[in-house]
């Protein structure tokens, strides 16, 4: 940025979040606005993040983006939405030590560059668009001195990529599916904040870091389309999930929160199947890590451990709390030994140690 008259820069970095509730399905492609209400957990913002900064200066020509170092287009409808929709309500901005003065009308002829930087693996199916989009919003909206709180930042968010909304808050966080045809009560809100359940430790096993063969957007276009699942899903079974699901964390019920968390993966992943053709997104490792967690389960007499998975194979491992945790970590080292063949690592999050 060197030779630049003025440029003003503001840094943000955001979490990614893993739904326990899944979203899966469109109503409405351009809005992104789901079938179904659906619940996730933000993890530790100190692990899986995006870390984004914005700068905008009189001497950019155009809006420009880099993600991990290299640069992509920003020509898609998802960023010029979320672009178009904080600049609108951007407001004046000073900066008197640099003394910079941004009026509210010089936004719209004003250039920004986005440098965003992910440190887990970029859509392998750990929730990368979230943190990505949620952290974009985040940090035009900071540089603009938008005014407008979380829950409707979280509907910016929404329209960059639909679980970015769930990002805008720590915790547990619901995303309403709304009833408005315009999204504007489709938007995220907070159902308790990250001290509210803090015993938990969130365990990611890294089964493959590779991208995953059919992306969610058209993975779920597709389920819309065929599956005759989802439509049951989404009127029957969701509403009722959401209600115990709430009710669970609130309460800290480990037993219902475990029950609910691997029906609603299962049954996501059912639904996959369900779509014609149908979409795979565990693999074998996968399948045997679901094996390890039902069995333990079972033999302890109560849930110990919650899996679940996105749309790819890596299981997110949630354990009551720090003492099943090493013991998990210590029977999945055992059946997965660390080596090049297994493709196992683990991480582990919100260690506070
Ligand atoms: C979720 N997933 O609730 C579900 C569970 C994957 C499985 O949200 O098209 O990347 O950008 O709205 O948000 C992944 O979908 O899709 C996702 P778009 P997104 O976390």
């Amino acid at each position: 940025l060197a030779g630049q008259k003025w440029v003003l820069l503001t840094t943000a970095q955001t979490p990614t979040n893993i739904a326990v509730i899944k979203y899966w399905g469109k109503r409405d492609e351009d809005l992104i606005l789901p079938v179904n209400d659906s619940i996730s957990v933000t993890l530790d913002p100190s692990h899986l993040c995006t870390i984004t900064t914005v700068a905008v200066s009189p001497d950019f020509e155009k809006d420009r983006m880099w993600l991990n170092r290299k640069e992509i287009s920003l020509s898609g409808a998802r960023y010029q939405n979320c672009l178009r929709e904080i600049r609108s309500r951007a407001n004046d901005v000073e900066d008197k030590e640099k003394g910079i003065k941004i009026a509210k009308k010089d936004w719209e002829k004003l250039h920004v560059y986005i440098d965003s930087y992910n440190n887990f693996p970029t859509a392998a199916g750990l929730a990368s668009s979230a943190a990505g989009l949620a952290c974009l919003v985040f940090a035009l909206a900071n540089l603009m001195n938008v005014k407008e709180d979380h829950s409707q930042l979280s509907a910016i968010a929404r329209q960059g990529s639909g679980s970015a909304c769930r990002s805008l808050y720590g915790g547990f966080v619901k995303w309403c599916m709304g009833k408005e045809k315009d999204g504007s009560d489709s938007l995220a809100i907070q159902l308790a904040d990250e001290k509210h359940w803090d015993d938990l430790v969130i365990i990611i096993a890294v089964v493959s870091s590779r991208q995953k063969e059919t992306s969610s957007t058209s993975g779920m276009r597709e389920t819309v389309e065929t599956s005759l699942l989802l439509q049951h899903r989404a009127k029957e079974i969701v509403p009722k999930r959401v209600l115990a699901m709430e009710e669970a964390i609130k309460n800290r019920d480990f037993v219902s929160f475990a029950q609910l968390t691997c029906n609603d993966s299962n049954q996501f992943h059912a639904v996959c199947l369900d779509t014609s053709p149908p979409i795979f997104y565990m693999n074998d490792t996968s399948h045997r890590i679901i094996s390890l967690v039902e069995k333990w389960n079972r033999s302890e007499g109560e849930p110990q451990v919650a899996y679940t998975f996105d749309a790819g194979p890596n299981s997110v491992l949630i354990a009551r709390n720090r003492k099943t945790a090493v013991s998990l970590l210590q029977r999945l080292l055992f059946q997965f030994p660390p080596n090049p063949e297994t493709e196992l690592n683990s991480y582990v999050l919100g260690d506070k140690s």
